[in-house]
């Protein structure tokens, strides 16, 4: 009801951070292309299989300073079984996923105040999700349409013949290339999601598409996973190059991430070999990292930032780069490129991990010798804030609160009933 709305308030906005006046509304009124990097874990980035690159393109854009992206290595997915659709929902609206289920199926009808409403509603733009797959999957034709998504182009728009399918469906390269036309035909500014998804379990690839040679740990969906994310890089050259040849590249906000890990726990064995260390608790949790990477035109890009933070940092940090003050919003993140910004990332099952310590399972750790350790009574609060963060979040979705929320005078609650994705009639 109004009062847990009102904790939920009290606690966002006391968390919030302000912008950075150099960055605020630098990027008002871009294209935004968002690139959704499936399972695609930080340790990818710069890694050398059989003395070579897994992904080159990747690595150009965090290693070249003239590409002028800006690369955020200590960033972590804080998904849970949601998976892709946890990635999705934090992304998209800086809420945490339920620690059990997928809120995007289970909360399919709540109210949201999303990324993409936002955007239309204060800026005008044009939301679209880009995936090659049936559009029910993950209750996306839904959910989207509680978020506002104007266009949501699914496998039905694609050329999925066989040669093209793998897998859960459409193929990357086949994937970015048919969207090209889809893109170009949106009205501008856009907010465009592209989602990949060749690179998932088991990770399955035919010969003509495997570029690199599968590693040799002799645990297949470990080995095959770099010849699949190498496949993904390359279809993201091939992306960039079309992107730049439609005039679309330049002045973009374009950025990258990381959905959650692609390989378990259920690969310790094979991933000691891939990293050279035991994966004890503490290392599992490091692997965590997913990587957000950014293009932001006219400012240069920083490099590699250390900070860390989370999926659900990004909501935020987008908000204001195009210069919407993200304190009239309920979110648990705050903007990455703030001086205010919280570098402690909680996960969905109440883990935390700091610059500085990891609490896993309950137990604190120093981050740089992976050692046990007695927590202060600061780092004690920092964890109680983390699975506070949590539990209202939870409040947040499972009372379907933002029902009675209204954010500024402009807000106009999203109608699901304006929306239709493929062939759907006009009865919803
Ligand atoms: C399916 C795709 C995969 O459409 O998004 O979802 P995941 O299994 O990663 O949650
Ligand atoms: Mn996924």
């Amino acid at each position: 009801d109004s009062d847990d709305i009102t904790e939920v308030e009290n606690y966002t906005k006391n968390k919030y951070a302000e912008p950075n006046p150099e960055l605020f509304g630098v990027a008002k009124g871009k294209n935004i292309i968002k690139i959704h990097l499936e399972s695609f874990q930080t340790f990818l980035i710069n890694y050398k299989l059989h003395g070579e690159e897994v992904t080159p393109f990747l690595n150009s854009l965090v290693n070249d300073p003239e590409q002028d992206f800006t690369y955020f290595d200590n960033i972590f997915h804080q998904t849970e079984q949601g998976k892709t659709a946890d990635a999705e929902l934090i992304t998209d609206n800086s809420i945490y996923g339920l620690p059990q289920g997928s809120a995007f199926v289970t909360r399919g009808t709540n109210t949201y105040q999303s990324l993409t409403a936002i955007l239309n509603q204060q800026q005008d733009y044009t939301s679209a999700n880009f995936h090659g797959d049936y559009k029910s999957f993950w209750n996306r034709d839904e959910i989207y349409k509680q978020f506002g998504v104007d266009v949501y182009f699914d496998a039905s728009y694609y050329d999925m013949s066989e040669e093209n399918v793998i897998n859960y469906g459409l193929k990357d390269k086949p994937f970015f290339e048919q969207s090209m036309p889809m893109l170009k035909s949106l009205d501008q500014p856009f907010y465009a999601h592209m989602m990949t998804l060749t690179n998932h379990h088991p990770y399955i690839i035919g010969d003509e598409e495997a570029s690199l040679a599968p590693a040799e740990t002799g645990d297949k969906s470990v080995d095959t996973y770099f010849q699949t994310a190498r496949y993904l890089d390359e279809s993201l050259e091939q992306f960039f190059n079309d992107l730049k040849e439609a005039g679309l590249y330049e002045d973009s906000v374009i950025f990258l991430y990381g959905d959650h890990y692609g390989i378990s726990q259920n690969h310790n064995r094979a991933m000691k070999e891939i990293t050279g260390e035991e994966i004890t608790p503490f290392k599992n949790a490091q692997l965590q990292r997913v990587p957000f990477i950014i293009k932001i035109p006219g400012v240069e890009g920083m490099g590699t930032v250390h900070k860390y933070g989370g999926l659900i940092d990004v909501m935020p940090t987008l908000l204001h780069l195009v210069g919407i003050d993200a304190q009239d919003y309920i979110q648990f993140g705050t903007d990455l490129f703030s001086d205010g910004h919280k570098e402690y990332v909680p996960f969905r099952n109440g883990d935390l991990i700091t610059p500085e310590y990891s609490v896993i399972s309950g137990t604190f750790y120093d981050n740089d010798t992976g050692e046990e350790i007695e927590p202060t009574e600061e780092m004690i609060q920092v964890r109680d804030e983390a699975l506070r963060e949590l539990e209202l979040s939870d409040k947040l979705l499972n009372g379907d609160l933002l029902r009675f929320y209204t954010p500024n005078e402009e807000w106009t609650p999203v109608d699901p009933t304006q929306y239709r994705y493929g062939n759907e009639t006009g009865i919803v």
